[in-house]
């Protein structure tokens, strides 16, 4: 049990608090502040007592956040034990974006018999499991994010005996695969929706948050991710239904138990079918807290959504986690990662410890922007802070958690563009942040193109833009004052995830070699510098570096369980450390910047076994990175 948050308490016990902490952290972090402002005694003792006057006037009901702290009266186990091996602990993921991934019938849209065509390809990388993004039916207005049918595959992508046929070759080739699994929210095409909307007494309304005000206006304050009010108003039934995301991404209400029924009915349907599993779509979201209230500004606005503490960590969300779990996982033996914006390393081990009966991993995101900075914003990221991140995980997250390490996916522009867009460091940095993702404890999730060092695509204009979370943003940003069209799209050219989802670079002939006719998305012009078919070849290349690192991870299980020791952690732009599991042991040196160093760790005793250089020089050259065997004699 975690002490009850009250007036009476000291910042010291709310930061003590796991979703206090979680929360406190975030801000902190938005805002590029350290938390040795709160982790001084002085600081530390206030009482909340002592702001509540300050708090009311500038945080509007101050008590409503403390009994939204209070919804969570647990407290994380020590993690201080022995893993417990996993398959999923030890294998390598990859994710397919499959409207881009390859195209085998030539009307410019990826599908299933196109993946099929590629698996040979996957295996032969190394690749354990693999993690389809949304295949099911749908108007794709969020590119299959927004389900109109869970039974059904988007006839884009092929049909349900493609699909069969897909998993039983995925299967044949002892991988596994994952579904993406979207239950926050469905398709306003969703026959229940739809339903909902034009039958009186529908059942069916109680599945969404239909709502009717006195006065006609909006039902709260919330906005959306995409841009403008969370809510739609229907003049069908002079209501409005809630949308987190896009206008036509509806809100599901779990608070319905014939709802949940249903969707855990159709989980069960799949596992049938043989999946391995599932990535969980914005799963943290499901539960809100009961009417809905307005969200708070200030906490809104420091943490970028309005509203957003009303359900990113509910009051049932554990309840709703551990029924699908229970109900649907367990008897299949399903592997489930949550994909959970928000979520802080403390909320982290209630929702995914080996205790809880949860979830088995999550995806949290605080380490792809830099601190005080914001997808949108144009900036190099720095990688002391992912060295930072990696460290605090490493030693805090406990043995009970087991991390997901990744760099993209299809909601983010290319890391390596982040960190160094300048051509010269492509290869060395694609290399050095393989090392770090593979010699890390945790499960590497790879993204299309990462084996390739894919970088981000130089879009002209919106025109190019397909992204409905862009083309929202746009909007919304261009009705703001002070903002330029230029500045605008410069904002929309960092952040925009149409990086992510141009058709991966197979080959140089004509598009790419992922279509013979135009893509869905331009393709970029890199693809004939950069794809699979000449990387195959050229033993130096990014994907022959991704195929001998999967090789030494695999090797032994010092990677996935094995203990880490790192040295000198406080040293800028040097990442170093062991890795240790009884006999075995590694050591891992990096230089995380485009400067060489000097070297002050002596490893000329250790046997090198993978680098991102030839030959070895005086200093740790740009971006190098390197990895030896250290044997007992060293
Ligand atoms: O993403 C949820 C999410 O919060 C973000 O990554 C999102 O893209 C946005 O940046 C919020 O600011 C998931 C999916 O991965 C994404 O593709 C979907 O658009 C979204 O949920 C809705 O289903
Ligand atoms: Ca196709």
């Amino acid at each position: 049990m975690v002490k009850k948050i009250t007036l009476e308490s000291k910042i010291k016990e709310v930061y003590a608090h796991p979703v206090g902490h979680d929360l406190i952290k975030r801000i902190l972090v938005a805002h590029h502040i350290k938390d040795v402002i709160i982790t001084n005694p002085i600081v530390g003792n206030i009482k909340l007592q002592t702001f509540s006057n300050y708090a009311k006037k500038n945080f509007g009901n101050f008590e409503s956040l403390l009994t939204l702290l209070n919804y969570e009266t647990d407290t994380p186990v020590s993690g201080n034990c022995e893993s417990k091996e996993e398959w999923w602990k030890e294998a390598i993921f990859y994710q397919i974006y499959p409207r881009s991934f390859k195209d085998s019938n030539g009307d410019g849209i990826g599908d299933l018999q196109g993946i099929i065509t590629k698996l040979d390809y996957l295996k032969d990388l190394g690749v354990d499991a693999i993690w389809l993004s949304p295949i099911y039916d749908s108007p794709n207005d969020d590119n299959g994010y927004d389900i109109r049918d869970y039974y059904k595959i988007m006839k884009e992508l092929g049909t349900m005996e493609e699909f069969e046929f897909l998993l039983s070759e995925v299967h044949k080739r002892k991988m596994r695969l994952i579904m993406d699994l979207v239950i926050n929210h469905t398709s306003d095409e969703h026959r229940w929706f739809q339903d909902a909307l034009h039958n009186q007494d529908s059942k069916y309304k109680n599945y969404y948050y239909f709502k009717k005000t006195q006065d006609g206006s909006v039902p709260n304050n919330w906005i959306s991710f995409f841009g403008g009010s969370a809510w739609n108003y229907y003049e069908e039934t002079d209501e409005y239904a809630l949308h987190l995301f896009s206008r036509k991404q509806m809100d599901l209400n779990w608070e319905c138990e014939e709802m949940r029924a249903e969707i855990i009915e159709m989980i069960q349907w799949w596992l049938e079918k043989n999946v391995d599993g599932f990535r969980m779509d914005v799963i943290n979201y499901i539960s809100k807290v009961e009417g809905l209230p307005n969200g708070n500004h200030i906490i809104g606005d420091m943490i970028g959504f309005r509203g957003i503490e009303q359900y990113f960590y509910g009051p049932k969300l554990h309840t709703y986690l551990k029924e699908i779990r229970e109900k649907a996982f367990e008897p299949y033996q399903a592997f489930s990662v949550g994909e959970m914006p928000g979520i802080g390393m403390e909320m982290g081990k209630l929702l995914t410890g080996d205790d809880r009966g949860e979830l088995d991993m999550m995806f949290s995101f605080d380490h792809l922007e830099a601190p005080g900075q914001e997808r949108y914003d144009s900036y190099l990221y720095n990688l002391n802070n992912w060295k930072e991140y990696l460290i605090d995980y490493t030693e805090h997250f406990g043995n009970h958690c087991h991390m997901a390490l990744f760099y993209n996916n299809h909601d983010n522009p290319r890391f390596l563009s982040k960190v160094n867009p300048d051509p010269q460091y492509r290869e060395v940095l694609a290399k050095l942040l393989a090392t770090i993702q593979f010699t890390s404890k945790g499960t590497p999730f790879l993204y299309q193109g990462d084996e390739i060092g894919a970088i981000n695509k130089k879009f002209q204009s919106m025109e190019e833009i397909e992204d409905v979370e862009a083309r929202g943003l746009y909007c919304t940003w261009m009705e703001k004052e002070g903002m330029t069209e230029e500045k605008v799209f410069e904002k929309i050219l960092s952040g925009t995830r149409d990086h992510a989802r141009t058709p991966m670079q197979w080959s140089a002939t004509t598009n790419a070699g992922f279509s013979e006719e135009k893509p869905w998305i331009a393709s970029d012009d890199d693809y004939k510098i950069c794809n699979v078919e000449s990387q195959t070849v050229d033993i130096e290349s990014v994907l022959n570096f991704y195929k001998q690192i999967i090789v030494l991870r695999k090797k032994s299980k010092t990677f996935a369980y094995g203990e880490t020791k790192f040295i000198k952690k406080h040293r800028r732009n040097y990442f170093l450390y062991f890795r240790i599991d009884g006999e075995n042991r590694y050591f891992v040196e990096c230089n995380l910047s485009n400067r060489s160093q000097k070297r002050f760790y002596d490893t000329s005793k250790y046997e090198l076994v993978l680098s991102n250089y030839k030959g070895r020089d005086m200093k740790l050259r740009s971006y190098e990175a390197n990895i030896y065997r250290v044997t007992k004699k060293n």
